[in-house]
């Protein structure tokens, strides 16, 4: 019904009775424009003011709303072939769904190729050329990754129309049965991002896949040599040859540079000894002796607790400049690459200095039930900054090489178990809680006494750590937890956009939440972590339930979806939460290739004995060390 109009009053209704909704479109155009033209110059603008606001609201809106109508999107359902879903247990609360099983934009071009393109830091005739091509084959096959990358989704990876897999599994099958598959998978992963990384980064720290060139943290070729155990246990023979050749003819440790002490120590000197196992060449050997030797001056503090920082040409150690104190973790995870060093070299000086460490740290006041506060002062070896505790960054790995020291030793330490144990139980008693409403149980933080439900995606390092404590005999409700909170790090991704997890997660405790987890917007990046890869390698070895493989087959595919950069790399992105824009970080840290890609191709190998877990511990950055020989 028409509203009269007038000051102040605003009709935006233009039918005039039923009479003249009759008359036909033509009469109601002309009797909307009338009335319009009569409105007065106020009463516009409110309007026009209105419409744009809704515009607003529509637009902000958009995205929930897709993803909630999915279901009757069915062009896009036709470009997505969803994973089976999960069948549910009995007395478990309904999780939500995956996001291979929502339906995904169907849009094409999405628009990070024509901001990038914009911004002028790719190479446009590259990202031209993926746009072209993806919108061709759209159509006729798989999913498009938003570089324009073919998804062929029987394989999950890249791969040309007609299918074919020419390559052989490394058991020389051909890949048809699921494990080769998979393990071909990564193995492709494996080649694209060295690609990258041989063709813009060679020699250099880390590629920064989109602006096609490189980062230097010690200049010490970081990527190269994380990745060198991963070469050779995927069997890519030809690239771990060029690979040890530069490390034969390039690598000089001889160097004026800082470099930090853990990083150091688990990146090269970790990679170089297990490489050295692996292979049985004595080039690795050397080098790591080379390298173990050079950063012992970091030891040389009044208490021990070694600085973070030395210099490897020097022959100097120092602290960060703004600070005396070193990380926790940092302190307590060298351990196992320096008591390996002292007994392959027969040197006990490394075991010695690492051994002083955990002696102290054990007998440190300012624990809460076992766990340990985050920073501890090289000048006096007390910890400082006391009162929070975390199982994410700067205390994560200490509980891990707890557990990992006594299993390397041959489970003959026990002041080492002592303190993991007891760890265990404050994990439990301090952090341990359950998000509203699907019950997660997951690990939080407390500050100064009070909770806060912030978790890191660091910490899912921990499912992986209780199941092998468990599988080594520590008690079974280590692995009910590890299967809980293996859950909880699968369902940061599956939450997410996506489908991959962001760097740290809130988890709503509230009866009345209607999710399970809040992201900040400074907390949307996904860095291309191992850690939840890594702990269902662990929960797939020791149980053998397929779940698990088929949560990491998921994972895999949207790294390849979202990360994957199609001139070589993949790289860091930083929304998780925005399909359409990731927005690439132009970052690949090596241990995408040290340790994700490396428990991908473990966690997709049904063979048991293949890198044993009753002969090898793997280091923080995945690098398996020998179970020394109960005679040693
Ligand atoms: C790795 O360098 C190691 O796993 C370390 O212990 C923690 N962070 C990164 C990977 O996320």
């Amino acid at each position: 019904m028409h509203q009269p109009s007038r000051q102040g009053y605003v009709s935006i209704n233009c039918r005039q009775g039923s009479g003249s909704y009759n008359k036909g479109k033509q009469s109601r155009k002309q009797s909307c424009w009338r009335k319009w033209k009569q409105l007065s110059r106020l009463q516009r603008s409110i309007i026009l003011f209105i419409l744009v606001l809704m515009f607003i609201c529509l637009i902000a809106s958009y995205p929930t709303e897709h993803f909630k109508d999915g279901d009757q999107d069915t062009d896009s359902n036709s470009i997505l072939k969803p994973f089976p879903p999960e069948p549910m247990k009995q007395g478990q609360p309904p999780l939500p769904e995956q996001p291979s099983q929502r339906k995904l934009s169907n849009k094409r071009g999405p628009p990070v190729l024509n901001r990038l393109q914009n911004k002028g830091n790719t190479d446009t005739s590259d990202v031209e050329k993926a746009t072209d091509s993806s919108k061709k084959k759209e159509e006729d096959q798989g999913i498009i990754s938003w570089h324009g990358a073919v998804i062929d989704t029987d394989r999950g990876t890249e791969g040309t129309k007609d299918g074919g897999n020419k390559e052989q599994s490394p058991t020389g099958q051909k890949a048809k049965d699921p494990e080769a598959v998979r393990l071909v998978a990564v193995q492709e992963a494996f080649r694209h991002a060295w690609k990258g990384y041989k063709d813009f980064a060679w020699g250099h720290d880390e590629l920064r896949p989109i602006s096609k060139s490189y980062s230097e943290w010690f200049g010490l070729g970081l990527t190269l040599i994380d990745a060198l155990d991963t070469m050779w246990i995927l069997n890519l023979k030809e690239e771990f040859e060029e690979a040890k050749a530069w490390v034969a003819t390039e690598l000089t440790f001889n160097k004026n540079v800082d470099v930090n002490l853990f990083e150091t120590t688990i990146r090269i000197l970790g990679g170089l000894l297990s490489t050295y196992h692996l292979t049985g060449e004595t080039l690795f050997l050397d080098k790591a002796n080379d390298i173990g030797s050079r950063l012992m001056p970091a030891f040389n503090t009044p208490s021990k607790i070694p600085y973070s920082d030395v210099n490897i040409g020097k022959g100097t150690a120092h602290p960060p400049h703004w600070t005396s104190d070193s990380t926790v973790a940092e302190v307590t995870s060298i351990q196992l690459e320096f008591r390996e060093l002292s007994r392959l070299t027969q040197e006990p000086l490394y075991q010695d200095a690492v051994a002083e460490i955990m002696k102290q740290v054990h007998k440190l006041d300012g624990k809460l039930d076992g766990l340990v506060p985050m920073f501890i002062n090289t000048n006096n070896g007390q910890f400082t900054h006391q009162g929070i505790y975390t199982l994410g960054a700067r205390a994560d790995s200490y509980y891990e090489y707890l557990l990992k020291q006594w299993i390397q030793g041959g489970k003959k330490e026990d002041q080492l178990l002592e303190d993991y144990l007891q760890a265990i139980e404050g994990i439990k008693k301090n952090l341990l809680q359950k998000s509203s409403p699907n019950g997660l149980t997951f690990v939080g933080e407390v500050s100064h006494g009070q909770f806060s439900p912030k978790m890191d995606h660091l910490v899912c390092f921990l499912p992986g750590t209780l199941a092998l404590g468990s599988y080594n005999g520590l008690p079974s409700d280590h692995m009910d937890l590890a299967r809980q909170l293996m859950e909880t790090c699968y369902q940061m991704y599956v939450q997410m956009e996506t489908g991959l997890s962001p760097e740290i997660v809130y988890f709503n405790m509230h009866q009345d939440s209607t999710r399970d987890t809040d992201v900040k917007l400074a907390d949307r990046h996904n860095l291309l972590r191992p850690e939840t890869v890594e702990s269902l390698f662990y929960l797939y070895r020791f149980t053998k339930d397929h779940k698990y493989q088929d949560w990491g087959w998921e994972i895999l595919q949207n790294f390849n979806r979202y990360s994957k950069v199609s001139s070589g790399g993949y790289t860091s992105i930083n929304n998780v939460r925005d399909p359409d824009y990731p927005s690439p970080r132009d970052k690949m840290d090596s241990f995408f290739l040290g340790e994700t890609l490396k428990y991908f191709y473990l966690l997709f190998s049904d063979d048991p004995n293949f890198i044993s877990l009753d002969q090898f511990v793997f280091n923080t950055e995945a690098h398996p060390l020998p179970i020394w020989p109960s005679a040693v």
